[in-house]
């Protein structure tokens, strides 16, 4: 069996078509993968790794030696999901590609984490429109094993599961928390700002540029200003929001959402490149490079 997605079928969307995936959990079919998948696994682990020496947080570093994730193969989910659920209660489950958020929030709230089976092409290597297995194996999952990151991406998963039980306005803000940290976040340590953001880690371009380019803000973190901060998802982040620890996080989604949502409802969202005067600002970005394209 060549090892490549089954799309169910495609939207019309404003961004054309795009593929929407079975919520189907898939069995890992690792004994399919061949060896160009294990090899593309094999050069993206090794560049990663080197990449994320001194930018990416220890935890981070740490968690993925901590579960044994090495570059000869890809690993077995098999292999990684006992040292996870002995860890913090989590497992991994193989899907198609990006689910849809309801199924998404549910599996997080029951500490499942969707794991895409299939690996990009190796023409692919430094750009991919949608997750694929490394930028959630390699990206996500290691920071799983830290229980505070554990309990904050179950709770993240709870707060989902009611925000779509809300209205589409409360997803757009939760989805943007998720977006401004699991995916992209910056945390800071007494050596300096460190990369979390699984969405970084798994990209040697924004790896650099999040941590060493002039152009982005980099803001501490406050809850109901990433939740009205708007983002664009085929470039780099104009703004990068700095947590002082994964307490942070998980104290963040303590309070109820809803009467946050109420509060936000009533208020402009915030362009993605904007610096407000209550920012706490670690570097106001020069917005070089910027594609000003809807102000987004
Ligand atoms: N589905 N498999 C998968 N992986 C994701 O990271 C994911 C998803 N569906 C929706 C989604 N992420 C985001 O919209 C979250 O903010 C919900
Ligand atoms: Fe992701």
């Amino acid at each position: 069996m060549n090892a490549t997605p089954k799309r169910v079928e495609h939207q019309l969307t404003d961004k054309g078509y795009v593929p929407v995936y079975t919520t189907a959990v898939v069995d890992q079919p690792w004994d399919s993968y061949t060896d160009e998948d294990h090899a593309v696994w094999a050069t993206l682990f090794e560049r990663q790794r080197e990449v994320l020496k001194g930018r990416a947080s220890d935890e981070f570093l740490a968690s993925q030696e901590a579960m044994g994730m090495t570059p000869g193969h890809i690993p077995k989910f098999s292999d990684l999901n006992p040292i996870l659920r002995e860890a913090t209660g989590w497992e991994l489950i193989g899907v198609e590609g990006l689910l849809p958020e309801l199924d998404f929030f549910d599996h997080l709230a029951n500490r499942r984490f969707p794991v895409t089976w299939w690996i990009r092409k190796p023409d692919q290597l430094d750009y991919l429109s949608e997750p694929d297995l490394f930028h959630d194996l390699f990206g996500h999952v290691p920071l799983l094993m830290n229980p505070v990151f554990a309990d904050y991406m179950a709770a993240y998963g709870r707060g989902g599961v009611k925000a779509h039980g809300i209205g589409p306005e409360a997803l757009v803000n939760l989805t943007r928390l998720y977006w401004y940290t699991v995916e992209f976040g910056l945390i800071r340590q007494p050596d300096g700002l460190r990369i979390y953001g699984s969405g970084i880690v798994s990209s040697k371009g924004e790896s650099i540029h999040c941590l060493e380019s002039d152009a982005p803000n980099r803001i501490g973190f406050d809850l109901e200003r990433v939740m009205r901060t708007r983002y664009r998802i085929d470039t780099y982040q104009k703004t990068y929001f700095v947590i002082d620890s994964y307490e942070q996080l998980m104290e963040a989604t303590g309070p109820d959402f809803a009467p946050i949502y109420e509060k936000l409802a009533q208020l402009e969202s915030i362009p993605a490149g904007d610096v407000l005067e209550s920012d706490t600002v670690f570097n106001k970005g020069t917005g070089e490079g910027w594609l000003d394209e809807g102000g987004d």
